[in-house]
């Protein structure tokens, strides 16, 4: 098994690399690739040295998997190459999520329906995935009509230049001097930001429609209503999410709580009286989804209120990747 990791030297890239030696997966080769800026230098990882290589080099040498996660361009200029070369490719990018003829993959809600035939293989956005973990085995059982989500999402979906703008800011509101460059149009320290991604014509942003359309995909049902505000907060361990749930069916709240613990990735953290609930910095680093605050919304029947969060980096992104690579080989389709 060869594998290929594209955008390695990025902030998922890492955590991509962490999760695969956490969680075992085998390889028998790894070639770590970047751009032709990165290339040549020497890695170290799991105690032994690798030299990035670009992406034409990885190609040459016919990998079975690639994992990607070094932007949509990339991913549209170099996905079907690796794939043409024979890789299956699981692109964590959002360059092919919403292409018919590519699968958006939550493991523990839709990975049955990949084949052989499937060789690139769209992870959906972060605040997407979290989601879909915990409103999946729900929608199977009581048929989800309307989704109302709001989020609290970390500075590390912006990336590492995202995470300097905040530990600068705090720098400098404790007195130290410290030059400050800004990924976000407004201060993030000390303030919460109701835009994520670029505004659209329809007033949504980019990062709201994303949770909109790939929710619809992956339930593989276009008459779930999702409607979304996504938020930045000054936090780094994970994304929060308040989400309202109305059903077509009526449901028992003991039994729904049963369902989400019997559901694979979810841990539920649901113990009001002693202030237990999920949280961005027990969550970081963890793979799991956690669910808390499940009480029933008493202004309208058939509606649940809950509180998702997840490490952005890791189920919002590098252990997606890792479990759909995990299935595709369990499964004998590389
Ligand atoms: P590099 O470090 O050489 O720029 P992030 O999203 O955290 O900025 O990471 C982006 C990742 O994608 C980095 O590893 C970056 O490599 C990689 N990358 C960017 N452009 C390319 C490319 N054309 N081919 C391969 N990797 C790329
Ligand atoms: C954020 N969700 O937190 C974004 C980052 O489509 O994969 C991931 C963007 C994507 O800003």
């Amino acid at each position: 098994m060869k594998l290929a990791v594209v955008g390695a030297t990025g902030l998922v890239g890492e955590q991509i690399l962490n999760v695969i030696k956490e969680r075992g997966f085998h390889f028998d080769e790894l070639l770590l690739v970047a751009s032709a800026r990165s290339a040549g230098k020497k890695f170290t990882y799991d105690g032994k040295e690798y030299t990035v290589v670009t992406a034409e080099d990885a190609i040459a040498q016919k990998p079975d998997i690639a994992i990607f996660s070094a932007g949509g361009g990339t991913s549209l200029e170099y996905a079907p190459k690796f794939a043409e070369a024979g890789a299956t490719v699981i692109d964590n990018s959002s360059a092919w999520r919403m292409d018919p003829s590519k699968k958006l993959i939550v493991p523990e809600v839709n990975a049955k329906s990949l084949t052989k035939e499937d060789k690139i293989i769209a992870n959906p956005n972060c605040s997407t995935i979290q989601m879909i973990v915990a409103i999946g085995p729900l929608h199977e059982k009581y048929k989800i009509k309307r989704v109302v989500v709001s989020t609290y999402q970390s500075v590390t979906g912006s990336g590492k230049a995202a995470v300097d703008q905040l530990f600068a800011e705090r720098a400098v509101s404790a007195g130290q001097e410290q030059e400050v460059n800004k990924v976000y149009p407004h201060t993030i320290d000390l303030n919460v930001l109701p835009h994520i991604d670029v505004f659209q014509d329809n007033g949504y942003t980019k990062e709201e429609m994303k949770m909109i359309n790939e929710t619809k995909k992956i339930l593989e049902d276009d008459s779930v209503k999702v409607t979304a505000t996504t938020v930045r907060i000054p936090t780094v361990g994970g994304h929060s999410e308040s989400v309202n749930i109305e059903f077509e069916n009526e449901f028992d709240e003991a039994e729904l709580r049963q369902i989400l613990a019997d559901a694979p990735g979810i841990i539920i953290q649901d113990d009001p009286a002693n202030n237990v609930y999920p949280m961005p910095l027990t969550s970081h680093n963890r793979d799991e989804t956690f669910v808390g605050r499940i009480r029933r919304d008493e202004t309208q029947e058939k509606t649940v209120n809950m509180w998702i969060v997840a490490d952005n980096l890791r189920k919002g992104a590098a252990t997606n990747t890792v479990q759909i690579a995990e299935y595709l080989v369990s499964a004998g389709l590389v």
